[in-house]
């Protein structure tokens, strides 16, 4: 097999004291911490469109990305060959889970026929790839949001055909998931969304995008697939707005169309930064439903408005995350994809592995770090402590719905002036701070 990263190693994992570029410092795939393997509480996954397809242009400038790869064609050949650098690369980075959009893996045909017809043999090939080398599909989705066609939206779109191209669109892609053992399917709506509420009905819009949504959940039965549906947020860009803003705004859509059952949240770090939150919010929000699927692992820049995509580097904010995935007992079908993309500076092949080697380093250390906080559980002790006052009496009554504005006066009436004990912010910051070291 001919390699296309000649000068790349396969990563091994050598320990902190490690200076090799190439190495793990922290990542140790089959060490247990906590009764599994950080392959298993990890379950990293590659964004096909970013290690693939991103050449690296800006709102300014072309593209700088070196893909020798790569003939810059939309060919179908072109898209043949671009699979096994892709699987080269997930095997030197030890990643075991990619995700695609349609579009990534496959091109536009003449037709939407050829379209499908082009997307079927990637699939097959993707299947060959998979079966050779264990790796294995994170999730799918359809991009729905590149082509001039879907400017105005897809299932939101003004447009009923262009609402039927997209349902082709999903049809294909979902199938294609089903086929390659695809644990998830999401939906990310990029143009879901309004330019101006002035030529927008935005109800109608709405009830457009959830009839979408019950038609891919209906077509899964019908094919048998089993995998778990997403949304992933995100208030806006490309759109001034889009629909499914934040986690709060998702759940309340599938409560409202009756989809809660269906889906579950796929959540970006830099999607929950452009909401105004932070990743934690977002999470806690999706745990409180218990709707967290899955992770766009990355990060967004405190200077820059807009979705820069960055690795996420910073284990203060790994270890947030990994609290929360340990919290809720880890992922079942979701996982952490790198959906981020090197700077337009590091333009060479080998920054590929230079910027996941980091992010996967990074999130080892958040878990090491969460199960030691998690294990120490002074955190945990210290949140159930403060609220230990709905533990019994009055409060046991207020949590259990069973008391009335009468009882409650009377209570407060009756009682002193209540006390509230310090909710000791930095005493838990330093906690934090204590772990990091
Ligand atoms: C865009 C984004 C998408 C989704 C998949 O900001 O995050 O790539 O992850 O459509
Ligand atoms: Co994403």
């Amino acid at each position: 097999m001919s390699e296309y990263f000649p000068t790349i190693p396969a990563f091994q994992y050598e320990g902190p004291g490690s200076t090799n570029p190439f190495a793990f410092r922290h990542y140790n795939a089959d060490e247990v911490i906590g009764g599994k393997t950080m392959s298993e509480h990890l379950r990293f996954g590659a964004a096909y469109w970013h290690v693939m397809r991103n050449e690296l242009g800006d709102p300014f400038g072309a593209g700088t990305a070196l893909m020798p790869w790569d003939d810059g064609s939309e060919s179908l050949q072109n898209a043949l060959n671009r699979i096994p650098v892709f699987f080269e690369f997930l095997e030197k980075s030890q990643i075991d889970y990619y995700c695609f959009h349609d579009r990534d893996i496959s091109p536009e045909g003449a037709t939407l026929t050829e379209t499908h017809k082009n997307l079927d043999r990637i699939v097959q090939e993707l299947e060959k790839f998979q079966n050779e080398t264990g790796k294995k599909l994170l999730w799918g989705t359809a991009c729905l949001f590149s082509h001039p066609r879907y400017a105005q939206g897809a299932a939101t779109s003004p447009q009923a055909d262009v609402f039927a191209y997209g349902a082709s669109q999903i049809k294909h892609a979902l199938e294609a998931t089903h086929r390659l053992g695809g644990e998830g399917y999401t939906f990310w709506g990029g143009r879901e969304g309004y330019a101006t509420l002035l030529n927008t009905d935005m109800k109608r819009e709405l009830d457009h995008l959830a009839a979408m949504l019950h038609l891919a959940v209906d077509h899964a039965k019908k094919i048998g697939y089993t995998g778990q549906f997403y949304i992933e947020p995100k208030p806006r860009e490309p759109s001034t707005h889009q629909y499914d803003s934040d986690s709060a705004a998702c759940l309340n859509f599938l409560r409202e169309y009756d989809l809660l059952d269906h889906f579950k949240l796929n959540i970006e770090t830099n999607h929950a930064t452009l909401a105004g939150h932070t990743m934690e919010h977002e999470l806690d929000v999706a745990i409180g439903a218990n709707a967290l699927g899955s992770i766009d692992a990355n990060r967004g820049d405190e200077l820059i408005g807009w979705d820069t995509d960055q690795f996420p580097t910073n284990v203060y904010d790994t270890t947030q995350v990994m609290l929360r995935v340990l919290g809720m007992g880890g992922f079942t079908t979701g996982g952490l994809n790198f959906d981020a993309k090197r700077r337009r500076e590091s333009h060479e092949p080998e920054d590929l592995f230079h910027a996941h080697i980091g992010g996967m380093d990074a999130f080892a250390r958040g878990l090491k770090i969460a199960h030691k906080i998690a294990e120490d559980g002074r955190m945990s002790a210290f949140v159930s402590e403060r609220y230990a006052s709905y533990d019994s009496g009055i409060g046991a009554e207020i949590a259990a719905g069973s008391t009335s504005l009468d009882a409650l006066d009377a209570h407060a009436q009756s009682i002193k002036a209540p006390q509230l004990p310090s909710g000791r912010q930095e005493m838990l910051e330093n906690i934090i701070n204590d772990y990091l070291v």
